[in-house]
């Protein structure tokens, strides 16, 4: 055996990035860690191809008048936005990046129950999104990311692609559900109790029952259109006996639910940032874990909120505005924990903790609208203006999509073992914010003004809030970009990243950054709850190294 070969560590011990070579090992690779670098490099890519759509819908509104793109053209890149937003972005974000990289790790497992279906979910993935691309070069639809009947049922444009797309984004998302149900129930270290896994994991728990219970229901719907609109079959249409409202129900059935597969994960991000950079225990940890169960399951039954001018009953209205107001209070105990799990912590702001205060403002503006949303005499009035537009965008992007981006900080010297510019992810981070809220905030006064949503035009009343909302996504673009070129410049140049550069107390700063193929050689060793801090503080200012004893 030559000397080379001999003074090489072995293979198991290499990182996971560098254990094999070549594309084809990545395209094939079962290694959960892989397959979330897998999905990362593909969800980027589509968040900043969708960004850019929003771009332009937002140049063309900083006029009144068409300047560049007239209605049906709007049309067609506001669906397109909405879609990839939706399905290639925000749903999978979190769950399928850092889900699929930390959950194995943080139960002390060596990957996920199934890893080929891990894989052939990816697989899910990109076949939906290439199908998403092809609509586009045939022309795009125009029928909003929601395909309400009877228009996506009539019209010209081509609905087929975009909703078998969304069919089979669909089926990523149970398939990764299933496993990470399996994964916590069957792969949890030895003496790991429920009790001990960390609050992320119950989030990413909660998520996947959502997914695998929820999104069947939206899959059936798009056949039920596509099998209106190619056998005429009459479901949805009135005059062939069929009810438009069923769609909206069974459209919403699946759609209010995915919103918690969107903030759930998220809610489980912040719940890990928090208490590491307050350095203390989580409060009410049974709390937190509780009301993810019951985001999930009481966010099942809100639905009709979106409705509320459709015509329904009276009675339903109400019992579907009481339930929406129920929903709010897991998720304001949330809030309460973290903060009471700040307040008196010895808080350090480093990136990840900017993002998370960031987060809880954020959050609060969206769920305190939400509520505004929620109530029966103002929905009458704001619904279908921009005012729920800026309402969630303050939900789903100032909040998850803004923990996507905490997330991306918090695991990236794990993930790649290296560290980035801290200042210049604050830079970064404050033109996001800025322009963030100066792209939406104006909105919520438009819409109480009277702005329609999904407008192409607007008449000059309406100009200033536009104006400022148009010069808002600028700012917050050019936030993203240097925030997102920090990161992807520090896997080359960025300083090498100790083992546990957080202090977290979490399994994963418990082995190498990046972690070997098999982090796991032997069950670890669980001595403390993922929330104690005091075995790494004992007299040092610094965390310790603590290796994973074999
Ligand atoms: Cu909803």
């Amino acid at each position: 055996m030559s000397n080379d070969a001999a003074a090489l560590p072995p293979l198991e011990q290499v990182d996971y990035i560098r254990a094999k070579k070549g594309l084809k090992s990545w395209l094939t690779t079962v290694d959960h860690k892989r397959i979330a670098i897998l999905y990362l490099i593909a969800i980027l890519t589509f968040f900043i191809v969708a960004m850019g759509l929003g771009v332009l819908m937002r140049l063309e509104l900083l006029n009144p008048g068409t300047d560049f793109m007239d209605g049906p053209a709007y049309n067609r890149i506001l669906t397109l936005h909405g879609v990839i937003m939706t399905f290639l972005f925000i749903i999978p974000s979190i769950p399928a990046v850092f889900g699929n990289f930390l959950l194995p790790i943080m139960i002390g497992a060596n990957d996920v129950q199934f890893p080929r279906l891990n894989l052939a979910s990816w697989y899910f993935y990109m076949a939906g999104a290439v199908l998403a691309l092809i609509a586009v070069g045939l022309g795009g639809v125009d029928t909003g990311w929601t395909f309400y009947v009877p228009y996506s049922a009539n019209t010209d444009s081509n609905v087929l692609l975009p909703m078998v797309a969304a069919f089979l984004l669909g089926w990523s998302s149970i398939l990764t559900g299933l496993n990470f149900i399996a994964t916590v129930h069957r792969l949890r270290a030895p003496g790991m109790k429920w009790g001990d896994m960390p609050l992320f994991v119950w989030g990413l728990y909660a998520t996947s029952w959502i997914a695998v219970l929820a999104t069947p229901v939206v899959g059936i719907t798009l056949i039920l259109v596509l099998m209106e609109r190619f056998l005429g079959i009459g479901i949805f249409n009135a005059a062939m006996g069929g009810d438009p409202l069923l769609f909206q129900h069974m459209f919403w059935i699946y759609s209010h639910p995915a919103v918690y597969v969107m903030v759930l994960p998220a809610m489980g991000v912040v719940s890990e940032i928090i208490p590491a950079f307050s350095r203390k225990k989580i409060f009410g940890y049974w709390f937190i874990a509780v009301s993810s169960m019951a985001i999930a399951a009481i966010g099942s039954l809100v639905w009709a909120h979106h409705m509320f001018t459709s015509g329904m009953a009276d009675e339903g209205r109400v019992i579907f505005s009481f339930l929406t107001f129920f929903v709010s209070v897991p998720s304001a105990v949330k809030v309460f924990n973290w903060l009471a799990t700040i307040y008196k912590g010895s808080i350090k702001i480093d990136p990840p903790m900017l993002f998370a205060f960031g987060f809880i403002f954020m959050f609060s503006i969206g769920g305190f609208t939400g509520l505004m949303n929620a109530s029966l005499s103002t929905d009458i009035h704001i619904h279908d203006t921009a005012f729920v537009v800026a309402h969630f965008h303050y939900t789903m992007f100032g909040s998850t999509g803004l923990m996507f981006f905490a997330a991306m900080h918090y695991w990236w010297p794990k993930m790649f073992g290296r560290m980035y510019s801290f200042k210049t992810a604050f830079f970064g981070f404050g033109l996001f914010f800025i322009g963030f809220n100066l792209l939406y905030f104006p909105l919520f006064l438009a819409g109480l003004a009277g702005m329609p949503r999904r407008y192409q035009d607007y008449l000059p009343e309406y100009h200033g809030y536009h104006a400022a909302s148009t010069i808002g996504s600028w700012i917050m673009v050019v936030g993203l970009m240097i925030l997102f070129i920090n990161l992807i410049v520090a896997i080359w140049r960025g300083k090498k990243a100790p083992m546990n550069p957080w202090g977290g107390a979490t399994l994963e700063w418990q082995i190498p950054s990046p972690p070997p193929t098999h982090q796991f050689d032997a069950a670890p060793d669980l001595t403390h709850g993922p929330y104690d801090y005091d075995f790494l503080y004992e007299d040092e200012d610094q965390p310790k190294e603590t290796e994973v004893k074999a």
